[in-house]
């Protein structure tokens, strides 16, 4: 009888040893207490194919076998076989079986509140508005940091995989975290504290403030809206479900403020269309202006009197420039290399506005005059890179070439007006190497080895000479108060 039921087993190719992992039963066995049930995240991140696109399918099974260092992640090999870590790198990569949801109801119970109103002044000596916000994404925390003495005064953690640019009230006193499952946490930096969380998204690109600081706006790929809300407690104020005037849905890739037209410019990924939502209290609260175009724009860069956007088409060949007062397009450059514009800065040379973009493809940074809209120059770097920076009181812009597998450790520093590389930094060798960021000063000019085992590393502006090095857990940027609130020309916005 045995034998009889072993070569059934075989016959079939069936049994214990062959069947097929159940990957949704593991799921909820093994993940679920963190990641939710429902896989939009709990206490860990959202494993949703979406929010998971960058790591894939071989990223995930690794995470899975070996855990995440830093994190809350344990590896669960000595639990899983290969073929269970397999099936469930395959599962949290599928589309779940029923779509997401995430409204207003979901918005707001997600809301967390812990305001601290005690303090009427800062609880350190450091000057509040020299401080620089580390965003620290080895092990997800935040450094706050002394920008006079380049002390971190502060450490906390933060949101699962912060990203984009932490925005500040005009006053310097509250800054706004998103990550990249859609949280929003609003901290405190005189009191050290965070007041108020709320998950505004699934998947979220960026925020931005308004110019008073009373809204925040977030823009979402999952789903398809942009919310807004109030800066004061994170309420929600109103949701837009994006989608073009026929009623075609569209992801968020970002929103920006743009403080002399007092509005929210969005750009939308799908549809070939920029939004232009009014932040003033009158008339109309929050009225949307549709600017028609001829093609969908991604990354976005504005003149300093906002008037301008030049966009990134999706080709990644070419920019175009869009004049926001009349809603038309009014020129195209060719732009090659796929131009990463939302890390564009301008100054002045020979009389005439100049902006300056790296390259997520090309090793080069393009140089154009904004009075008319020619590339002047294209700078040759080592590799592609991530960013650009540079302030008001330094001759030099500083660019990583973080992108090129060869070059992914040099910083180039650039004249601003002789448009040549005048030094070439390798901070630390081998290393990926990427973001800067001034002083208030302008005087030192702090960069990231943007690994685990990283570093801060603090510059003489002037000289190149190194001042000090921070061990960071992978920082990935860095922002200083005062550059930020005051809008530094060279800094992105
Ligand atoms: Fe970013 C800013 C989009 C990958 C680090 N990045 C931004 C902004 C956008 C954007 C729209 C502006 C937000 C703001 O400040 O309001 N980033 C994208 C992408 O589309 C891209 C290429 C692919 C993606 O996965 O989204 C991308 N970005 C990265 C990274 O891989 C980086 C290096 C590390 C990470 O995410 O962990 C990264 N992005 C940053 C940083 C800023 C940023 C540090 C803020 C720059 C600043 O100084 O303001």
């Amino acid at each position: 009888m045995k034998l009889f039921a072993a070569s059934l087993v075989l016959a079939l190719g069936i049994g214990a040893a062959h069947a097929a992992p159940d990957a949704a039963a593991l799921y909820q066995t093994h993940c679920a207490s963190c990641h939710g049930s429902d896989r939009f995240g709990a206490t860990g991140p959202a494993l949703l194919p979406d929010n998971l696109g960058r790591l894939g399918k071989r990223g995930a099974e690794a995470v899975i076998g070996e855990g995440r260092a830093g994190t809350k992640m344990r590896g669960f090999r000595a639990v899983l076989d290969e073929q269970s870590i397999k099936a469930l790198a395959a599962y949290v990569n599928a589309p779940p079986p029923t779509a997401p949801v995430w409204g207003r109801a979901q918005i707001e119970a997600s809301r967390v509140l812990t305001p601290d109103l005690s303090a009427a002044k800062p609880v350190f000596s450091a000057d509040p508005l020299n401080l620089f916000v580390v965003v620290e994404g080895g092990d997800h925390h935040v450094s706050i940091v002394d920008g006079d003495s380049f002390t971190p005064i502060y450490r906390f953690p933060s949101r699962f995989a912060l990203h984009g640019g932490p925005k500040f009230t005009p006053d310097g006193r509250y800054v706004f975290f998103s990550s990249r499952d859609g949280w929003v946490t609003k901290f405190d930096l005189w009191t050290l504290k965070v007041t108020a969380e709320i998950r505004a998204g699934l998947n979220s690109r960026n925020i931005a403030l308004s110019r008073d600081g009373r809204h925040v706006a977030v823009a979402n790929y999952l789903p398809d809206t942009l919310v807004i809300l109030s800066a004061a407690d994170l309420s929600v104020e109103k949701i837009f479900d994006v989608a073009d005037s026929n009623g075609k849905a569209s992801r968020v890739s970002a929103v920006y403020q743009a403080p002399p037209r007092d509005s929210f410019v969005v750009a939308l990924k799908d549809t070939p269309e920029i939004w232009e939502i009014s932040t003033a209290a009158q008339p109309d609260p929050f009225s949307l202006r549709r600017i028609a175009l001829t093609t969908p724009l991604d990354d976005f860069f504005f003149d300093p009197s906002y008037r301008h956007v030049l966009g990134a088409h999706q080709d990644g060949n070419r920019a175009i420039v869009v004049d926001l007062d009349s809603g038309r397009e009014v020129a195209t450059l060719p732009l090659a290399g796929m131009p990463h514009l939302g890390s564009g800065i301008s100054w002045m040379r020979d009389g005439h506005l100049v902006m300056a973009t790296p390259h997520l493809k090309d090793g080069k940074i393009s140089v154009i005059d904004t009075t008319n809209w020619k590339v002047i120059a294209e700078i040759p770097t080592p590799g592609p890179g991530y960013f650009l920076r540079s302030h008001d009181n330094t001759p030099y812009a500083w660019a990583d070439s973080s992108l090129s597998p060869q070059h992914r450790d040099e910083i180039s520093i650039i004249d601003k007006q002789s448009l040549k590389v005048v030094r070439t930094l390798k901070p630390a060798p081998g290393k990926m190497t990427a973001h800067v960021e001034f002083d208030r000063s302008g005087k030192h000019a702090l960069v990231s080895v943007m690994e685990k085992n990283g570093a801060v590393i603090v510059y003489d502006a002037a000289t190149f000479q190194e001042i000090k090095r921070l061990p960071m857990a992978k920082p990935i940027g860095k922002y200083n108060v005062y550059n930020k609130i005051t809008f530094s020309e060279g800094t992105s916005h």
